[in-house]
Formats: structure tokens, C-alpha cells, sequence
């Protein structure tokens, strides 16, 4: 594999797998007792004063809510209930084949009902909502590229299975130049079980997931566009709330809670049950989600209300369609994947909308185990995702916060990113809000758990300045045993670290620290301390001021801190700025 494609997958697990969740203890909070009647949701002062006259969802005590599906029949059929299946000793080769190519146990995949039962994983007074019978209508879009059929047709079935019929218009799907042979004709004869209710239109060539659904969104006819992966499972009652919000402010983003559906038994599993959380991120914009804060629960009568968040994972998510082209679509520049989510985030709120999650939509997503496509032939010399952050970072962050970001990743400052000087038309001629506004309003738990990173005093690998070794994280990662000095290579990537005015030395979202005085370990920032270091330019040492030791390279290969001695070269450093493009 070649580097940069390597790269891009690296980049691919860090931005939306292990790394992901900003873990917070599932704490047992006090459910609501059964409710009471209650107009609802009580939402933001902004959104009550629009909403005065016109009809609201409701809670009736004891009373199950207006669009509630009967409690399917138990059934002894493979995945039932979301359980998990299991691949047999003769099925192994075929099923390590086929997670070879999508990502997902597709052997597995294939012994589960098109409409396998799945568990209630709301919080339990989601039964108990009644929402208005007129809605806006919905065009359900699914972009997808590659993927395996029968995560593909159980999509389609279960938004059908689950939407109530007149809220749902159509369900769009696109494919982004599949070359799959099961993709193509059988794929057609399929849907015509559905009547037309289901379309399915093929892009001429690769157009990357973002473009593709603008170009599901254009295609689309409903009043409401709901994004879907093309390997979800809904679940109960799952669109109702979704499309009320937006009946509610035509500028809200509505955003379901996603469960995940393991890529290999295609167990269903919920993601938070009681404690609700949301979308935010770190200055690389690695995507995270922190719980609520209190202020924000708090302005609602009940615990399953929705409330708002700065951002989300991207796939899943409805808004009003014409909105959707007000705010100019996705930023045509953007590719293949990755940073949509932040764009359309940070444009809605910034131009006077806002996201919003809902605690009673629920949808399953599975998560593959690796990023099965490449992200397209591209001749940038940076991950796509990286460039796509930038013209995200450029338009929307403004001077004092884009700082921020190029700390963060400094290799990347003043790499080209194309024309975007329509986006930032647009923010003018819309008089857009700053991303500070955005900041202390919105997003303003990213201050406390992903400090505003002081700036570089120096950054790149990390070279030995009599000898040819640069420290190198041995493939460990966060939480993982000891750096240590290899051959420099010049690539960045796991030979790539900065050292801040703070003394922090950080390789990542991660900062270097030792624990035991001797061995140097990738930890959170957030631990004390984490350093301080030290860099004498002149002689080279790195000195960690807690235990006033120098970093040196040991017999083993590994980082240690020694007594300093500025005459041993193995503790003699240059940090040499690195620019792979
Ligand atoms: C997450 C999002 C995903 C998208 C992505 C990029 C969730 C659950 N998923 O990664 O929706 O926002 O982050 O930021 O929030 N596809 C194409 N063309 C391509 C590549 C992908 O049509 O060139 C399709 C693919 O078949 C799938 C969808 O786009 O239906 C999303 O791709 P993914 O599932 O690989 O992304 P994921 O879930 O890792
Ligand atoms: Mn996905």
C-alpha cells in the first residue's frame, strides 16, 4: 500500500472509529416517571416564539403515542431482535472474503430477514409522544458506492417497514459508479417489488459520497431530505420526530441517535441509553461526542425532548430540501469523503439555523472495520479528508480560530485547496455569524474538554543531529507502551510531533508523557503533566522538566530519559520541519 493511500485510511479509522466517542460514564439517571400531559417540546426561546400558533406534539400519560407500531411477534429466524449470527467453520474463507470487500460479514449478513426485528432502545417515554398528522413529506436518500446487497436492500425495507406511508415520499437511492456485477441489473429487478416508491438513479463516474447525495437532494421531490447510510437499520417510530422538528423551523437540521450494528454478527446495540450526548470535535477535527451539558437539558420539560448540538457524525440526518439549496448544498469543492458533516454544521448555525438530536429517533448503522474503498484517485499529496478540513477551516473558522487548526496540523498550512470564494460570498452576503459566536453559544464545551492548543514553538520529526534515528511511535498508540527512535523516514505520520510554548509535546490529538520517569507513552493532553518539556536548540537536549532527565535513546530502542549529558548523541535533537508535499 502505498503511503498516502495508507494514509488516507489511517486517517479514515482515527476520524470516525476508536477515536470517535469522547467517553463520558454512562451514569443511571432518574427516567421521568411516566409523563404527564404537557405541550411540548419546549426547545429553545427562539424556536417557542416562531411556534406560538401552530399545533405541537404532545405527551399523554399512559397513553401510547399516535404513530406507535404494534410490538412485533417474537420470531426464532437468525438476527431476531437484533441478536448476533454466527459464521460456521466451512463458511470461514468465504466470509474472511467478503469482509475483505465490504467491510461487513455479508455471509452473515445474508441469513437475516429483510425485516428482522430489532430492540426498542429509546427511552421509554418516546412511546408517548403524539405527533400532528401533517408533516412535511419525506424522500429518504441513499448514496452508496460498492456496497453488499443484502445491507443494501434491508436499508430500503426497513425505512419502508418503519415510516409511516404518507410521511414517506420516495426513497431515493444513487449509486457513485458501483463496478459490482451484483449492483447492477439484479439491483433494478429487485426494487420492482416496491411499485416505484423506491428510484434508483447511477452516477456516470465517481463522484465521492458528498457530491453524490447533492445530487440525491436534486433528484429528490419530498418536502424533507433524510440522509441515510446505504446500511442502516431504523428504528420504531424513527421519521415522526425527525420531520416534526423541521415542520417546527424549516432551518433545523434533525439528527436521530445512531446505534451501531456490528460489522461482523450484526448484533444491533445501542449507543447511550439514558445519557444523552452529542456532536462536537478537536481542533484536527477529529469528530467527538461529549455528553450535554446541563444548561441545555434543562430548558426542556422532558428528558426525550430534543436538543441542540454543534455538529454530527454526518450520515444520518433530515432537512427541509429547499433549506438544504438556500444554504448552497454541500461545498461542491469537498471530495469523496469527509468534513461534510462540520461544513453543513457550521454553515447552519453560523447563518441562523440550528441542529438539532433527537432522542426518539433511533437508527442503526453498522460500522465496518475498515474503509473498503479507496477515496478515489486524486493527485493531492495530503489525505483528501485533510484538504477537505481545510476549506471547511478557511471559510468558516475566521482568523483567530483557523490558527487553531494549522497548530494542530501544521505540515498542512498554505497547501492549495481550490476556489472558495463562492462559500465565502456566501457567508458575507448571508451576514453569516462569526465562529466565535458559533463557539460561545454553541459549541462551548469544546473549550474545556479540547483546550484552545498553544502555539508550536517547533514542529516535524524529531532527528537526531549527530545520527540518522527520529523518534517514532513503534506503532503504539494512545494509552499504548513506550515511543522509541527509528531510521528517519521523512514521511511525517508516525515520525511527526510539535512542541508547544506550554512544553507540551503532542503527536496528534495525543501528547507525550512519562509515567514512570524513564519510558515516554502516547496520553490524552488533559493529563497533568505532560511534560513540561524542554528543547535546548543549541546543544539538542529535551528535557523533561518534572524529574529534569533528557530524552535518549536506550539499547532497546526505546525513548528513555537519562541523566543529561550534552555530549552523548543519543540525546542530541533537531526538529526539523517536514513538508511531504
Ligand atoms: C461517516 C458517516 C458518513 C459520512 C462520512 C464522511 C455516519 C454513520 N457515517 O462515515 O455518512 O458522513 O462519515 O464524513 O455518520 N459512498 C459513496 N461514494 C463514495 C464513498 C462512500 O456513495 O465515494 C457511500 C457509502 O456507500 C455509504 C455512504 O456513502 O452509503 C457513507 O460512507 P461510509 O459508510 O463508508 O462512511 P462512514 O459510515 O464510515
Ligand atoms: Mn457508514
Amino acid at each position: 500500500m502505498d503511503r498516502k493511500r495508507s494514509e488516507d485510511k489511517d486517517a479514515y479509522k482515527q476520524h470516525k472509529h476508536g477515536a470517535v466517542v469522547h467517553m463520558v460514564e454512562e451514569k443511571e439517571e432518574n427516567i421521568v416517571p411516566p409523563p404527564g400531559d404537557h405541550e411540548g417540546p419546549a426547545g429553545g426561546d427562539d424556536v417557542q416564539g416562531k411556534t406560538a400558533d401552530i399545533p405541537k406534539a404532545f405527551v399523554t400519560k399512559g397513553k401510547i403515542g399516535n404513530y406507535e407500531p404494534k410490538e412485533p411477534s417474537p420470531s426464532h429466524a437468525p438476527g431476531e431482535n437484533g441478536d448476533p449470527v454466527y459464521t460456521s467453520m466451512d463458511e470461514k474463507s468465504k466470509s474472511e472474503q467478503e469482509i475483505r470487500q465490504y467491510g461487513f460479514n455479508m455471509v452473515n449478513s445474508d441469513k437475516i430477514a429483510m425485516n428482522r426485528t430489532i430492540p426498542d432502545t429509546r427511552l421509554d417515554e418516546c412511546k408517548y409522544w403524539n405527533y400532528p398528522d401533517k408533516q412535511p413529506t419525506a424522500s429518504v436518500i441513499l448514496v452508496f458506492h460498492n456496497e453488499g446487497f443484502s445491507t443494501l436492500v434491508r436499508t430500503v425495507h426497513s425505512v419502508i417497514n418503519t415510516s409511516p406511508k404518507h410521511m414517506l415520499k420516495e426513497v431515493v437511492m444513487v449509486d457513485d459508479f458501483s463496478d459490482k456485477e451484483n449492483l447492477k441489473g439484479h439491483l433494478e429487478d429487485y426494487l420492482k417489488q416496491f411499485n416505484g416508491l423506491v428510484k434508483l438513479y447511477r452516477n456516470k463516474e465517481r463522484e465521492g459520497l458528498i457530491r453524490t447525495r447533492t445530487r440525491g437532494a436534486e433528484l429528490s421531490t419530498g418536502d424533507v431530505i433524510v440522509f441515510l447510510d446505504a446500511h442502516c437499520e431504523c428504528n420504531r417510530n424513527w421519521l415522526p420526530p425527525l420531520l416534526d422538528r423541521i415542520r417546527v423551523d424549516r432551518k433545523t437540521m434533525a439528527v436521530p441517535i445512531v446505534d451501531g450494528i456490528d460489522w461482523d454478527n450484526f448484533q444491533y446495540r445501542p449507543v447511550y441509553s439514558t445519557v444523552h450526548h452529542r456532536g462536537i470535535f478537536e481542533w484536527g477535527f477529529l469528530y467527538k461526542e461529549s455528553q450535554v451539558p446541563k444548561k441545555e437539558l434543562d430548558k426542556r420539560a422532558y428528558n426525550s425532548e430534543p436538543y441542540p448540538s454543534p455538529t454530527h457524525a454526518g450520515g444520518l440526518f433530515a432537512m427541509d430540501r429547499n433549506y438544504f439549496f438556500e444554504l448552497g448544498g454541500y461545498d461542491p469543492g469537498l471530495r469523496i469523503w469527509g468534513g461534510e458533516n462540520f461544513e453543513l454544521s457550521f454553515k447552519i448555525w453560523q447563518c441562523g439555523g440550528r441542529v438539532e438530536w433527537v432522542p426518539c429517533s433511533r437508527v442503526g448503522h453498522i460500522y465496518r472495520n475498515f474503509m473498503p474503498y479507496s477515496t478515489g484517485q486524486h493527485k493531492e499529496k495530503i489525505p483528501v479528508i485533510t484538504l477537505n478540513y481545510m476549506r471547511v477551516v478557511e471559510v468558516w473558522l475566521g482568523e483567530e480560530f483557523r490558527e487553531y487548526f494549522y497548530t494542530r496540523e501544521p505540515m498542512v498550512r498554505g497547501y492549495p485547496i481550490g476556489d472558495i470564494s463562492k462559500q465565502v460570498q456566501f457567508k458575507k452576503d448571508n451576514n453569516c455569524k462569526s465562529f466565535k459566536w458559533f463557539m460561545d453559544n454553541v459549541a462551548y464545551e469544546v473549550y474545556d474538554l479540547y483546550p484552545l492548543p498553544p502555539r508550536n514553538k517547533a514542529w516535524g520529526e524529531f532527528k537526531q543531529k549527530r545520527g540518522n534515528k527520529c523518534w517514532d511511535s513503534m506503532g503504539q498508540g494512545m494509552g499504548g507502551g513506550p515511543i522509541g527512535a527509528y531510521y528517519c523516514h521523512h514521511g511525517g505520520s508516525n515520525q511527526y510531533y510539535r512542541l508547544n510554548e506550554k512544553g507540551q509535546i503532542g503527536t496528534g490529538e495525543w501528547c507525550l508523557r512519562t509515567e514512570n520517569g524513564d519510558t515516554i507513552h502516547i496520553r490524552r493532553c488533559d493529563v497533568e503533566p505532560a511534560g513540561p518539556w524542554k528543547w535546548d536548540e543549541n546543544t539538542g537536549l529535551i528535557r523533561n522538566v518534572d524529574v529534569d532527565k533528557c530524552v535518549d535513546i536506550g539499547e532497546d530502542n526505546l525513548l528513555h530519559l537519562k541523566s543529561c549529558d550534552p555530549s552523548a548523541p543519543t540525546q542530541l535533537w533537531d526538529i526539523k520541519e517536514i513538508y511531504p508535499w
